[in-house]
């Protein structure tokens, strides 16, 4: 009697704990207001089987984001697409980028409810704005919680991109990296010819 009192209180506890909004162990994400070049291009390039671009600006709130890519098998999606901790290594090994970028410390469970996209992990940006199906893609979002200031915990430059198929499979990745703006272009140019 008391055992089975017991384990329905934990049945409930449970469910309640399920429902409950999900946060960091260092809380919900906090918007990002103070990237230092606001419109500043970070990009990651693809080149395999999957070929494109993901684009990363610099907004006076987060990030925008613009994904083209094309090469997703159309029978393999759909597919989620991630920032990753780390970038990717040399010999392009997608399995070495490690998990979610997720600064404030939430884990991967329960999965992002994109209603409530400060409580998701940062980097799981296919779980705040949705999955994408194959072959090709061309989405464009802002994610309020993405940053390009590197003090900010949010930070997603030098990090790996990360496509996922059905299977959970890592088939494509690519680090964000800074595009050199006009006037440093010119300046190397410049020099170059001095
Ligand atoms: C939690 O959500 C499930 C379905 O989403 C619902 O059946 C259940 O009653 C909810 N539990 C609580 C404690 O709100
Ligand atoms: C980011 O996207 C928003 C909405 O489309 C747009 O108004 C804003 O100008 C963009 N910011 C940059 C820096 O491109
Ligand atoms: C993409 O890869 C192909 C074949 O490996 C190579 O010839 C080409 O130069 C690469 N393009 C870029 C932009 O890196
Ligand atoms: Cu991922």
């Amino acid at each position: 009697m008391q055992l089975s009192l017991i384990s329905l209180l934990g049945a409930a506890t449970l469910a309640a704990c399920q429902n409950a909004t999900v946060t960091g162990k260092l809380g919900d994400a906090r918007q990002v207001r103070n990237n230092p070049v606001i419109g500043e291009v970070w990009q990651a390039k693809f080149n395999g089987t999957v070929k494109g671009v993901v684009t990363a600006v610099a907004n006076t709130v987060g990030v925008n984001y613009t994904i083209e890519v094309s090469g997703l098998a159309a029978d393999k999606g759909p597919y989620k697409y991630h920032v990753h901790a780390k970038a990717v290594p040399a010999d392009g090994n997608c399995a070495d980028t490690g998990g979610h970028l997720d600064s404030y410390l939430r884990g991967d469970s329960p999965p992002c409810d994109s209603s409530k996209p400060q409580t998701c992990e940062i980097g799981d940006l296919s779980g705040k704005f949705g999955l994408v199906a194959g072959p090709t893609v061309s989405k464009s979002f802002n994610d309020p919680y993405s940053a390009l200031n590197i003090i900010n915990l949010g930070y997603i430059g030098d990090r790996g991109i990360v496509f996922h198929d059905a299977s959970g499979a890592r088939i494509a990745c690519a680090t964000l990296t800074k595009v050199p703006t006009m006037t440093h272009d010119h300046g190397r140019r410049l020099r170059r010819r001095l």
